[in-house]
């Protein structure tokens, strides 16, 4: 003790730096004195304090920089932190970090996308000529977003290594991983939390890593022939003659204007590619599916401060992408929709469930639509085999959480005979108060959702969907089908504030006979199977009735018989958009019947198509059916014309009716095949 206490004191700074020549003897010697043993260990305790005092400034000021700065980009921008990040690695090496960011600059631009500076902003004036305006930005109190970084979020935000996917990882050096919770065992809100402020990330992991975790339930991809008979073939060609001219003067941009020539932006997401993806797949198109897949992977952004329509890019892209990566086996799809479902989930920040009308998907923010406080319910309730299938397809379960949610919302609110408005509140999670009941715009894919979900989820007994789908159709039969007075065409009319009837039917309802008949394949009563029939031909007048065999937008039926003709069609209605609705009913009817009447019915229209709206650089929508001297040519080659017209046109001739099996297959509302899963047990 009497030793120790000398040496503490000869080795207190002061005592040596005072001490003189004669006295450093002294000391040398009672130190030499000492037993070797004791000598080694006063050496380790002193190295041991000195090394611990060291590491423990330099770490705590290097950690306290750290978090400081992580949180201070947070404040100011929570969903650029990622770019940050590798300035304030301790391990980083600032040189490899460049040669790995430009590595992944050549390698995949939408990746660099992510962490450089976009070297062509946006016009500040963003403007869109699509049919709706997204582009401005919502008053902020109508804006959703997640809240600021919280501890949940950092474990993800420090994972990261620079991969094929872009993101980063500043623990390159650290074996031991960080250990964060299962992202399984956050609650939901903060799982769905947690999705939204790490878009490339599935589980707290890279997307790309979470992939690999779960290689073995990846698709295996299928294969297709290509055309076997003329009518396939003519429709391929069909196909072909589109895609060059929108090759030519759209590439890259939403949708051609095949008369100007020019592009049409909505979104700003390439939607004719990632539209036609399995178009082509399926039609034997390897070359321009190669070409289409390429461009996905190297130029399709989701990153871009935009506002886009929750359901127009769930049912067009996100379904799109599932779809390529289910037929073809490719994860880059599987990979791109991950991104783009955690960018679409801040539309389910709000209060009620029901999500948003409106999400910005490079501000991961979301907001009700500018002209209303009311989101469309078929828009709502046409998102869920997309976002069911993203959670099937990931075994990440936030995806079918969020929309089961919605299904259950809707479930609860009262109906008309099964009947819903048009109209539903995301803040109140309710509809709107005498708004229009229609199977035509607006309410039209909410009931063939309900059905579709059901066949999706292996056909469960008793559940809420079918009894749904079931007591609607009962109110469509009691409430909105009639017959005109003279020819008997029976057509599904709308309910006026919920309850005027109005003989007015919309094109869009045509889905209507193709999605009854597969019900009553699936099990649904005879009746549904009558009116499929009926409607069919109803809906096949609206084009026959016309000189150029094309139908109108919107068609009206007499009600007594009084008026002049049992079906007719309104000057500013007569347009024809190139939509499927009813060619993709055909095929429904010829998939499940195998009667080959119903591929003539869509061969003369495929020919009316071709006499009218084929122009140089593709086909175009016109703006009047009634008179083939004056079609009025409006511009707008739809991505729908290449992922529905043409395929289902395609598929509906097919010399087999099951190139697509329905009892393997469902397709979504812009015709997209995804899996059907077994019951869950
Ligand atoms: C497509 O985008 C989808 O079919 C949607 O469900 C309704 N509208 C168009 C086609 O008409």
């Amino acid at each position: 003790m009497k030793e120790n206490g000398h040496i503490t004191l000869t080795l207190s700074s002061g005592a040596v730096a005072s001490t003189d020549e004669r006295g450093r003897k002294s000391l040398r010697r009672a130190w030499n004195q000492l037993p070797r043993c004791q000598r080694n260990l006063i050496i380790l305790g002193v190295t041991a304090f000195c090394v611990t005092v060291l590491l423990c400034l330099t770490g705590d000021q290097l950690i306290a920089a750290s978090i400081k700065d992580v949180e201070e980009k947070a404040i100011a921008s929570p969903y650029q932190l990622r770019r940050e990040i590798p300035l304030q690695n301790p391990h980083h090496h600032p040189d490899k970090d460049k040669d790995l960011i430009a590595a992944a600059a050549a390698a995949t631009p939408s990746a660099l996308d992510r962490r450089l500076p976009n070297p062509n902003p946006e016009p500040a004036d963003d403007k869109f000529d699509g049919n709706i305006a997204y582009g401005e930005a919502n008053s902020a109190e109508n804006v959703v977003r997640v809240p600021d970084t919280p501890a949940v979020a950092l474990p993800a935000l420090l994972d990261k290594t620079v991969d094929n996917d872009g993101s980063i990882d500043i623990l390159n050096n650290v074996e031991e991983p960080i250990e964060r919770l299962p992202i399984e065992q956050l609650d939901e809100r903060e799982q769905l939390n947690e999705a939204i402020r790490s878009p490339l990330h599935l589980g707290g992991i890279s997307i790309k890593r979470h992939l690999k975790k779960i290689q073995p339930l990846l698709a295996k991809g299928q294969h297709f022939h290509g055309a076997t008979n003329e009518r396939q073939s003519a429709v391929v060609a069909a196909f072909k003659h589109s895609w060059a001219g929108y090759q030519k003067y759209a590439w890259g941009h939403d949708n051609l204007k095949p008369v100007s020539q020019f592009s049409h932006e909505w979104f700003g997401l390439g939607l004719t590619i990632v539209d036609a993806l399995d178009t082509m797949y399926i039609m034997g198109l390897d070359e321009e599916f190669k070409e289409a897949r390429d461009w996905v992977d190297l130029s399709l952004r989701f990153s871009t401060k935009r506002d886009v329509n929750l359901f127009e890019v769930t049912i067009r892209v996100l379904g799109g992408l599932l779809s390529a990566y289910h037929l073809s086996g490719d994860t880059m799809f599987l990979s791109k929709s991950a991104e783009l479902g955690n960018r679409l989930l801040p539309a389910f920040l709000s209060p009620s469930g029901i999500p948003y009308s409106d999400v910005n998907l490079g501000d991961l923010s979301a907001h009700s639509p500018k002209w209303s406080p009311d989101s469309s319910t078929s828009e709502v309730t046409t998102i869920q085999l997309e976002f069911r299938d993203l959670s099937r397809s990931t075994n990440i379960s936030i995806y079918e959480n969020v929309v089961n949610k919605v299904n259950e919302k809707v479930h609860e609110l009262d109906k008309t005979d099964g009947l819903v408005p048009i109209f539903i509140n995301a803040n109140t999670g309710t509809f709107r108060n005498y708004a229009t009941i229609s199977l035509g715009a607006r309410g039209d894919s909410y009931y063939e959702y309900l059905l579709k979900q059901w066949i999706q989820t292996g056909r469960n007994d008793n559940d809420n969907l079918i009894l749904d789908y079931m007591q609607a159709i009962d109110g469509v039969l009691t409430k909105l089908m009639r017959r005109t007075p003279r020819e008997h065409w029976v057509y599904i009319g709308e309910l006026i504030n919920g309850k005027d009837f109005k003989p007015k039917m919309d094109h869009l309802t045509c889905y209507l006979p193709g999605t009854l008949i597969l019900g009553h394949q699936n099990g649904m009563p005879d009746s549904h199977l009558i009116l499929a029939r009926d409607l069919l031909d109803t809906c096949y007048q609206t084009y026959m009735q016309h000189p150029t065999h094309l139908a109108a937008e919107i068609s009206y039926f007499a009600l007594t018989d009084k008026e002049e003709h049992d079906i007719y069609v309104k000057p500013n209605d007569a347009h024809n958009l190139l939509r499927p609705e009813f060619i993709e009913s055909l095929y429904y009817f010829y998939a499940i019947t195998g009667n080959r009447t119903y591929q003539d019915m869509g061969w003369t229209i495929f020919q009316a198509f071709e006499t009218h709206a084929k122009v140089n650089a593709g086909y175009t929508s016109l703006g009047n059916v009634r008179n083939t001297q004056n079609t009025r040519m409006r511009d707008l080659m739809e991505s729908f014309w290449l992922s529905e017209t043409l395929k289902y046109f395609y598929l509906l001739f097919s010399d087999n009716r099951k190139e697509i099996d329905l009892d393997q297959w469902v397709f979504n509302s812009e015709g997209h095949p995804l899996p059907v899963y077994p019951p869950k047990t």
